[in-house]
């Protein structure tokens, strides 16, 4: 979550190897989409200005943050994709489900990082209001989307 001393969209680009050859898969839930519509503009537009061509940016979409996890698995599994970004949005003003959802995909998407040895980005904003999601998504504290992108940038420069 960002803070007042942290903007999301703000990163250095020292370190970052040429990713014109990486392939990133984007998976986006359609869940609070006004939000996860907009990650998705920060995380794309992160990835071109880095230098990652159109054709090496893979988009899908699942219904909810709770199915991010299973389609991470299935991007990961494939041998063309070197790292996977997902993104999602849960206010927790909405939903009793919200600790479980949460919990879920954090560990879910931390076990397909582990188990198929790729940067597995957890781009998933966890806010109380709708507000609080919109200042990050391209508001006042930055994008995630942004966020997520140069996280997996960076972990494919380890
Ligand atoms: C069901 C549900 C609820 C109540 N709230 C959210 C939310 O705030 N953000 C989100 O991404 N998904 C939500 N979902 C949907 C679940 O993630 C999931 O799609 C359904 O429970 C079906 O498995």
């Amino acid at each position: 979550m960002a803070s007042s001393e942290k903007n999301l969209s703000s990163y250095t680009a020292k370190n970052i190897d040429d990713m014109s050859d990486k392939r990133f898969g984007i998976i986006v839930s359609e869940w609070n989409d006004s939000v996860t519509e907009a990650l998705f503009d920060g995380a794309y537009n992160t990835l071109r200005e880095n230098g990652i061509p159109k054709e090496n940016i893979i988009r899908k979409n699942v219904p909810g943050s709770f199915e991010l996890t299973l389609a991470a698995q299935w991007m990961a599994e494939e041998e063309h994709i070197d790292a996977v970004i997902c993104l999602g949005c849960v206010i927790q003003g909405e939903t009793k489900h919200f600790d479980f959802i949460c919990d879920a995909v954090a560990n879910g998407l931390t076990n397909v990082g582990l188990k198929f040895n790729k940067p597995v980005i957890f781009g998933v904003l966890t806010p109380n209001t709708q507000q609080q999601a919109l200042d990050r998504a391209g508001g006042k504290h930055g994008n995630k989307g942004d966020e997520a992108a140069i996280t997996a940038i960076k972990m494919l420069s380890f």
